[in-house]
Order: structure tokens, then C-alpha cells, then sequence
């Protein structure tokens, strides 16, 4: 009890009841507990689907769920918990835990504390207090995240870690629903039962975002045209978004007859009423394999967070009535009434879960935290290189080969030298045949074979199954990839132009490129995203088919960037690619500079110097090895990627009709992470260097390159960088006017070349 008297002094702290809700919360419980007696004519349970052990459990869940919130308040106060989003008034959650199962894939809302605290009880050996503990105290030892963040999350239980940003993780629960049926048909299986569903849970403010409306929208537009999605959307309906209320009925009126998404209603806050309307919702969910949308009403207790003073925009009489809804005093009524708890027991139960958060969160607090940055890092962006270079040289049987391409005449390295599309899209074929469960989709990926014809008959062999188009909406492209890939598949989709994979980065930034880290690396979603962009098309362009901007891409964590300058390079790095996704599980992003994909010439026209022949099937490029085009230079070193190879190589053949200055030129072929060591070795052997960067200027490729050249040599060269402007692309001729052309480079080299001879 002492631990509990401490805890109470901490809440009310000096603050006036007004403002402390979480003491109003904690005193409201105990008093209308004592107040309850046991009536004659008890309350029959089986009338609401419910038995004893059945609402014990919940209710001790729910219990559970509400002492970790009044812990945590008490112990940030002391540095000891980093965290203060409660789940009070929303712990009607335990129905969902009891009657979803532990193998049903759960995206949660930061409010899931009765969720976890039921579901639990499905993995008898774990301590969810304790655990939750952990990661309130951002412990090492945290199962969840390893110390990361506060994240409800458990690989047993097959809760996938979610952060904050809030309607984020629709789109890929969208993904994990249409990942279980197409799992369920392919050979590799699913690694959860086949009849499972999806549990995704939001609040109510959530439900307008964008992320999340459209997630609403693809789940309809597929289980329209008859596809199965077992997905059960929670909207946990509290009536705000933190200050800011959600109009009365909007939930219900936006929500109830939407085509293709099957409205439910349950009251969240009492479990004997809301019991049985949980149960359909998710019974129609498993059985009928259709989306749901379960609108479960809620209330929020103690604030939006810690720091959140509602008597600051609430009245407190509209708080009181909140408070008085209170799910606790809800099932503490009915657990009496049932004549299955008295109120002595239910206040015991209540000061022992006391006891238990606050001896399990000191116990916590104990445990080691992470103190180094190697520790911080450990599970961001895991590189087994021996491995991923022995899987991208491994090759599928000759024969199948010999099938999937028609003969051994058709075989692509019998087919000499071409240009970067035909090479890709046979590439793709080849690794399509590798990894079976492998999947390509996108707008227009597959009868139309894409813009660029990249993925041309690929639908053809391999199945509208393993290459399908999706709806126009590049976050449900990338959430699709991220469920897909929770399922266990290898997922390769098409952002159509890199200009609108900026209107979906989040779903990489904040998502996908995340799992890894906040998972402990125990969650992953491999994939390789291939991108079409960057500038000089001729006679097809304007700003969105010529979007430059890498800089979106460059300061991703953990993310791999890949960007070829020849078809022969672009085959063998997604090689490497596919393997880094099987092998460690990475996400990987490979820009395909298309004004290079018909390119077939490089000094003049009919030279065919810039088409390459097909690697052989066991080639391949570790990631972050550059090429070098003349590396017997020894004067001048250019630096470049993409469009700026053929073009520094042809600046290069113009400069040398007049300058003897010998010229190497550098090709990066790998933008994240940037290659330090090659970059600096190369780098150390010449006094004058040039880096060419069609990138805007701002953020470039260029600069991370200028920079680790300066701080890491100790004789630094003379260095000069050219790129793009920080503008955007205009339509027609005007478009060269943004970007470095042959002529600049050549201008620049004659310059370098006389400052040399002077310096000299
Ligand atoms: C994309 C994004 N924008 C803003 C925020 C800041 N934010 C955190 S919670 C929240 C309100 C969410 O309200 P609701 O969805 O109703 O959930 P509740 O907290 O009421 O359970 C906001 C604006 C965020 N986390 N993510
Ligand atoms: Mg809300």
C-alpha cells in the first residue's frame, strides 16, 4: 500500500484537482466502487455471450491497461518513464484482444492498452505489464522495440510496432489483408493460419486523414471487384483529436454506407453490451472475408497525453460527464450486479495491479538502457554482405530459364548488346523466376507493361497473381508492399514517376524504412521499389517526368538508394537488391533514370557504345561499389551518377581533342549509403576533382560527396561541383536550362585544367 499512497501524493501532486484528471479518474473509481452492493436478482451474464472467467479476464485486463496509465503519469514525473498516451477510457479494447486471435496481424492506436493487455493472455508466459514497462522506460530490454520508443508491439502475439504518426499504418493493413489471400495460394504459404484477419485500430480524428481515407478507399475498391479482405477497421471514437472535437455523428454518417466496407457499431464502454457487437463485427470480418468498419465508442480520460490540460478547451461539467462514463465503473457495476466480484475483491484487484505496475516499472527502471550509438543502430539497417553477394550470384536452373525465355537463342546474353529498358524488363524476368514469391505491381504495370514498357510481358509469364496493376495511389502502392512483404513476400512495386513518390514518402520514411529499427529487427519488410525519374527526356517532360529531387530519399535511415547509369549495371544491382531484401530483409529504392532507357549511343549517333549485353545469370554489384571509366587517370576525377556518366564520358572525349589531362570518371551507382571508403581511396589520388550532379543543388548527391571528401582527406583536392538549380523542371528546350549539360562539364574541366597548369 505504500507504493499506492506514494503514487496518489505524486498524481495530485500541487496541482488543483481541476486540472489533475488522473487523480479525479483514480478517486471517482474507488468511491464508486465502495458504493456498490450486490443485489438480490444478479445479473445473468450468459445473456450477453459472457461467462465468469471470460469477464473477469477482461475486466482485470482492463485494469491492467488503466494502472499502467496512472503509473506512468506518477513516474515521468521522475524521469523514469518517457511516455504519458494513456489508453483510459478506451480500454473496451478487450473485447477486440479476447476475441481476435494472437496470429491475427494487429496495427494498432496508441490507446491499445486493454487490447494487449487481452491479448496476452493468449501467450501465458508473457508479462505484459512488465513488458510494457520496459518500453515505457525505453529499457534495452524492452521485447517490442529494444529500448527504441514506446510502441505497442510483440512478435509473438503478432502485434507489428507502430510509432505516432497517426493513420500511417492503414495503408499497409490493407496491404497484410490482401497479403493473407494471395499468401494462402502461393506455394510458400503464410506464416499465420490461412482464415486469419487484420486488426487495425484509430481514432476518431484519424479517420480524416488522407493515409487513412484512402486505405478506406482501396480496401472498398478491391473487395468490390470481389477480392477477399479480411480487414477489421477499429475506430476508436472518443469524440476528439486532441483540442479539437469531431462533429457530432460525423463518424457514423461518414462511414455508414460506404460501398464495399461493412459499418458496425459497438459500445466500447461497457463489455456486456458491447460483447456480442464486437463479436459480428469480427465474425462477419473472418467468415465473410469482407472490410469492416467498426465504429466503437469510446471516451477519452486524464487528456490527450501528460501534458494535455483539458480544463484548458473542456468545460468541466462536459468533463465530469465523460468521467462519469468511465468504462471501469461500467464493469466494476456490472461485475457486482453478476454477483462474481464484490466490491472489496474489485478494489483489491484494483491496489494489486497497482502494486504490480508500479514494483514492474521500477523494476524497469533498473534495467539496462541503450548507451551507445552501436547499440542505437544495431537493428536499422543489418548488412551481411558475404551473404547477399553469394545470394545475388546464386542462378535458377538452365532449363527453366531456357522455358521462361523461349529457347536458348531468346536467352537474353545470347541476345548482344541493348539499351537499358529491354535489359531491365528481361531482368526482371530472371529474378521473377528466382524468387517465386516475388511480386510486381503498380499503375500500369501489367497488360500495358508499364509507361516505359519496363515490365512488358512479365503479367504474361508469370500471372496476373505476380503482376497486377493497383488503383492510382502511390501510399496504397507502398502500404500494399509493406503488407505483402509482412506475409512473407518479396514485393518490387512501381512508383510510376519519382515526382509521386514524394506524395507518398511517408509510407517509406516514417514506415517502411522504420520496421527494422523499431522492431528490434524482429518485424521486417523487404522490399525493392523501382522508380523512374530524374531529367533530360527529350520531347516528353515538364517537372513531374523530370523530377531531380533526391534529397527526399537521401537522409532516410537505413534506406538503400540504387541508381544505375547502363542497363547491364541496372540488372546486376537489383540482383543485389533482391538479395539484400531476402537475405536482410532491406528496403531498397532503385532509380531508374528513363531519359537513359532508350539510350544506345554514347559519342556519336550508331556508335551502340551505350548498350551493354545482358550479365550473366551469376553477376552481380555489392552494394556501394562504384565503377570507374578510365582509371588509369591520373590528373582530373570526375564524380557522377546516372544521366552524368554518359555525359561526363562524352564531356571528357570533347575536353581531351584539346587538353592531354588524363580524366577518371566515377560512377557512384550507389546513392544510400554513399560509399566512403571507395569515394575517399579514389578521391586521395587526385589534386583536382569534379563532381556532376544532375540533383538540385540543395541537398545533393554532390554535397554528402564534397563533404566526406573535405573532412576525411587530409590534403584535400581542388574540388568543384556542378548541378542542378534548386528549381523545378520547366516544360520544352527551357529544362536544359536547370540542368548540367556535356558543354558545362567540359567548360569546367578546361578550367580545372588551367588552375592546375598554374598552380603547377
Ligand atoms: C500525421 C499526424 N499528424 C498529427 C499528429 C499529432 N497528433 C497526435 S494524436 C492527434 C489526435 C488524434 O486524434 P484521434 O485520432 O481522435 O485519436 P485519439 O487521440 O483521440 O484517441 C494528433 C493531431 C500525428 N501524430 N500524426
Ligand atoms: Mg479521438
Amino acid at each position: 500500500m505504500a507504493i499506492l499512497k506514494s503514487l496518489k501524493k505524486k498524481l495530485s501532486g500541487t496541482k488543483s484537482k481541476n486540472i489533475n484528471r488522473a487523480q479525479v479518474v483514480d478517486d471517482n473509481f474507488i468511491a464508486y466502487v465502495k458504493s456498490l452492493k450486490t443485489p438480490s436478482n444478479l445479473l445473468n451474464l450468459d445473456e450477453y455471450g459472457l461467462d465468469e472467467k471470460l469477464f473477469v479476464d477482461m475486466f482485470t485486463s482492463q485494469v491492467m491497461s488503466r494502472q499502467l496509465d496512472l503509473m506512468a503519469r506518477a513516474l515521468r514525473l521522475e524521469n523514469k518513464v518517457f511516455y504519458t498516451i494513456g489508453s483510459s477510457g478506451h480500454e473496451g479494447s478487450v473485447m477486440l484482444g479476447r476475441l481476435t486471435r494472437h496470429t491475427d496481424p494487429a496495427f494498432l492506436h496508441y490507446r491499445s492498452g486493454g487490447f494487449m493487455m487481452e491479448r496476452s493472455r493468449h501467450i501465458p508466459s508473457i508479462d505484459p505489464i512488465y513488458d510494457t514497462c520496459l518500453s515505457f522506460a525505453a529499457s534495452k530490454s524492452d521485447p517490442a522495440s529494444g529500448g527504441r520508443h514506446k510502441v505497442w508491439g510483440s512478435k509473438e502475439l503478432w502485434v507489428l510496432p507502430q510509432t505516432s504518426t497517426i493513420a500511417s499504418h492503414l495503408p499497409k493493413a490493407v496491404g497484410t489483408a490482401l497479403g493473407i489471400e494471395l499468401g494462402k495460394r502461393s506455394n510458400s504459404g503464410l506464416p499465420i493460419p490461412d482464415d486469419s484477419i487484420v486488426v487495425c485500430n484509430f481514432g476518431d480524428a484519424s479517420s480524416n486523414h488522407s493515409t487513412a481515407q484512402g486505405a478506406f478507399n482501396a480496401a472498398a475498391w478491391a473487395a468490390y471487384q470481389g477480392l477477399d479482405v479480411p480487414l477489421l477497421f477499429i475506430c476508436e471514437d472518443n469524440g476528439l483529436g486532441i483540442s479539437v472535437k469531431t462533429p457530432a455523428g460525423w463518424i457514423e454518417r461518414n462511414f455508414k454506407h460506404r460501398p464495399g466496407l461493412q459499418y458496425f457499431q459497438a459500445d466500447g464502454l461497457d463489455i456486456t453490451s458491447g460483447y456480442r457487437q464486437v463479436q459480428r463485427a469480427i465474425n462477419f470480418c473472418r467468415y465473410e472475408r469482407k472490410p469492416v468498419f467498426l465504429h466503437l465508442k469510446t471516451v477519452r480520460l486524464m487528456g490527450h497525453a501528460g501534458t494535455d490540460f483539458e480544463v484548458d478547451y473542456r468545460d468541466i461539467n462536459e468533463l465530469e460527464a465523460e468521467e462519469a462514463k468511465d468504462p471501469l465503473l461500467k464493469s466494476a457495476e456490472m461485475a457486482v450486479k453478476a454477483g462474481i466480484m464484490s466490491a472489496e475483491e474489485i478494489l483489491d484487484l484494483y491496489n494489486r495491479m497497482n502494486v504490480r505496475c508500479m514494483e514492474s516499472a521500477y523494476k524497469a527502471d533498473s534495467q539496462k538502457r541503450l548507451v551507445t550509438q552501436q547499440q542505437v543502430i544495431a537493428s536499422l539497417a543489418p548488412y551481411t554482405p558475404n551473404a547477399v553477394n553469394a545470394h545475388a550470384s546464386l542462378t535458377v536452373e538452365k532449363p527453366l530459364r531456357i522455358k521462361l525465355f523461349g529457347n536458348e537463342k531468346l536467352l537474353p546474353e545470347n541476345q548482344g548488346p541493348k539499351h537499358m529498358a529491354i535489359l531491365i524488363n528481361k531482368g526482371l524476368m530472371d529474378i521473377m523466376l528466382k524468387y517465386e514469391n516475388s511480386l510486381v505491381f503498380g499503375e500500369d504495370v501489367a497488360q500495358k507493361g508499364g509507361v516505359y514498357t519496363l515490365t512488358k510481358n512479365l503479367y504474361k509469364k508469370f500471372s496476373p497473381k505476380r503482376v497486377f496493376n493497383t488503383l492510382l495511389d502511390e501510399q496504397t502502392i507502398l502500404g500494399l508492399a509493406q503488407g505483402y512483404a509482412n506475409m512473407g513476400m518479396i514485393p518490387i512495386p512501381e512508383i510510376q514517376y519519382l515526382a509521386y513518390f514524394h506524395n507518398a514518402c511517408d509510407q517509406i520514411r516514417g514506415e517502411a524504412a522504420s520496421l527494422q529499427f523499431f522492431s528490434n529487427n524482429q518485424y521486417a519488410n523487404p522490399m525493392v521499389i523501382r522508380i523512374p525519374g530524374l531529367g533530360y527526356q527529350k520531347g516528353f517532360g515538364g517537372h513531374f517526368h523530370n523530377d531531380n529531387s533526391i534529397t527526399a530519399l537521401r537522409d532516410i535511415p537505413g534506406l538503400v538508394v540504387a541508381c544505375p547509369s547502363r542497363g547491364d549495371d541496372a540488372v546486376k544491382m537489383m540482383r543485389t537488391l533482391m538479395a539484400l531484401a531476402k537475405v536482410d530483409k532491406r528496403v531498397a529504392i532503385i532509380i531508374e533514370p528513363i531519359a537513359l532507357y532508350m539510350k544506345k549511343d554514347l559519342y556519336k549517333t550508331g556508335d551502340n557504345l551505350w548498350s551493354f549485353n545482358y550479365p550473366k545469370p551469376e553477376e552481380s554489384i555489392p552494394l556501394g561499389e562504384a565503377y570507374i571509366y578510365n582509371d588509369k587517370a591520373l590528373d582530373i576525377l570526375i564524380i557522377t551518377y546516372a544521366n552524368g556518366v554518359p555525359m561526363s564520358l562524352e564531356a571528357v572525349e570533347k575536353f581531351n581533342q584539346s587538353y592531354s589531362e588524363t580524366v577518371a570518371t566515377m560512377d557512384l551507382r550507389w546513392l544510400q549509403p554513399l560509399n566512403k571508403k571507395s569515394i575517399c581511396q579514389l578521391a586521395e589520388k587526385f589534386d583536382t576533382i569534379l563532381v556532376v550532379d544532375e540533383g538540385r543543388e540543395s541537398g545533393s548527391v554532390g554535397e554528402g560527396v564534397v563533404s566526406l571528401i573535405v573532412e576525411n582527406l587530409t590534403n584535400p583536392p581542388h574540388i568543384k561541383k556542378i548541378t542542378g538549380l534548386d528549381s523545378f523542371t520547366p516544360l520544352g528546350d527551357a529544362s536544359a536550362l536547370v540542368l548540367p549539360n556535356a558543354d558545362i562539364v567540359v567548360e569546367n574541366l578546361i578550367k580545372l585544367a588551367h588552375k592546375r597548369r598554374i598552380d603547377a
